[in-house]
């Protein structure tokens, strides 16, 4: 818990950056960097979705809709000031609710208006393809009236998009198989390669496509998209408004993630992130600091993507998590720390050293150049650019404080 002065702050601050200084490395351009940093959160984790194994249990205070999602992610980006876009998924996140194939674009607009009253923006858009007639599958599935439907689906989705939000739409299909012979591999990928070309060419030009994969669920014997390479593949056949998207709990363990990260970035894919944390399996966690996420950013960073002052050389990052026992917006504010803290990290790399042990192939000479920074305590750089921000230093005890719990555990108990 932090609870400094001002001054204690700039002791800090100024500390931290005479060791920093001794490596070369500048504070002040770090705390900017840190300050400009900026996450998308999932309107998912709000509401009823994430009840898991105990299905009737919602923590309390769900919001009870998408205005109420949007309500929480204001407060989420009013503690934080990085969260000013929130992902949205069409067919769970419709202000008029009705069905599936009736969903309107322009009602929408409501939306993004109340979005906009609450200092937000819809960030990128998920199409759900997991919704009714799709349990044999959705962009794959063998019958064609099916894959129309969902074609449908996600032009109305890529429309969402541009009118309406950032233009980007993100994909993640259920498709794949329980039992080995249950459908044809390459029948299935095929399906999906020409439903999603059909939906590259018709959607709006001004739009964008991140493919997501997963290696495993609902499939149990395979996922049709199941990694980079496949996701990469389509991507690739499509055309350069497309790319991928990495959820951190897709893979199988001990994947190295940060890998993946380098080989888009050298094929010049369009890239983003779904962040979270997998222990066992894949279960969409709060995200921790960990030595893998500060590995991941600082890929991001030595390869020129986070913080590009071109933002269409920039990635896509969402934190794609939802809660099923803990408090949401305690889980969505952790997750934003501990993304901040890794960020901050991967900016106090000593690269020159770096560099010169890689040449001289002094190989635990440079991991450990990289461990140093990874237990670096960067946290006095966050709460300065926090503090030059007028936010509070410590979001989740600032929530604590706030009272906004209390409040929407109290209007909220009907629904
Ligand atoms: C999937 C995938 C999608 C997410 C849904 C809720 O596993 O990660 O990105 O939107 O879950
Ligand atoms: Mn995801
Ligand atoms: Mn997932």
């Amino acid at each position: 818990m932090a609870d400094f002065s001002k001054r204690e702050i700039a002791e800090r601050y100024d500390l931290l950056g005479r060791d920093l200084a001794k490596k070369g490395i500048e504070i002040d351009q770090a705390k900017d960097r840190i300050s400009r940093f900026t996450v998308e959160v999932p309107s998912w984790v709000f509401g009823a979705f994430g009840g898991g194994r105990f299905s009737e249990y919602l923590p309390p205070g769900a919001a009870r809709n998408v205005f109420e999602k949007f309500d929480d992610a204001a407060i989420v980006n009013k503690l934080t000031g990085a969260t000013p876009k929130v992902s949205i998924n069409i067919g769970w996140d419709d202000p008029d609710v009705g069905p599936f194939d009736k969903i309107q674009v322009d009602s929408f607009k409501k939306l993004r208006d109340y979005a906009q009253k609450v200092g937000l923006k819809i960030g990128t858009v998920n199409p759900t393809y997991y919704l009714k007639g799709s349990h044999f599958g959705s962009l794959s599935a063998n019958n064609p009236e099916t894959r129309k439907r969902y074609i449908k689906h996600s032009l109305v989705s890529a429309e969402v998009a541009s009118r309406y939000a950032t233009g980007v739409l993100t994909i993640w299909l259920p498709d794949g198989s329980l039992y080995p012979g249950q459908v044809d591999l390459q029948t299935a990928e095929r399906n999906v390669a020409n439903s999603l070309k059909e939906i590259y060419s018709r959607m709006p030009e001004s739009g964008y496509m991140l493919i997501e994969y997963k290696l495993f669920e609902p499939g149990t014997y395979h996922t049709v998209i199941s990694d980079v390479s496949v996701a990469s593949g389509l991507a690739r056949s499509l055309g350069d408004r497309a790319g991928v998207i990495i959820d951190l709990g897709h893979h199988p363990h001990g994947v190295n993630i940060e890998h993946i990260v380098a080989r888009l970035i050298g094929d010049r894919m369009l890239g983003g992130f779904h962040f979270n944390t997998r222990y066992a399996s894949d279960d969409d966690l709060a995200v921790e600091p960990s030595m893998e996420i500060f590995r991941i950013f600082h890929k991001l960073v030595t390869g020129g993507v986070i913080g590009n002052s071109d933002p269409r050389k920039d990635w896509v990052y969402v934190i794609d998590q939802c809660s099923a026992l803990e408090n949401r917006i305690h889980a969505v504010l952790h997750s934003v720390e501990s993304l901040t803290v890794s960020y901050a990290k991967a900016l106090v790399v000593d690269e020159d050293k770096l560099g010169r042990f890689q040449d001289s192939n002094e190989i635990i000479l440079a991991n450990r150049t990289l461990v140093d920074a990874f237990l670096t305590d960067v946290r006095p750089i966050i709460y300065m650019a926090r503090q030059e921000k007028g936010l509070p230093i410590d979001p989740i005890e600032a929530y604590v404080q706030s009272g906004y719990q209390q409040k929407i555990d109290r209007e909220r108990k009907q629904r």
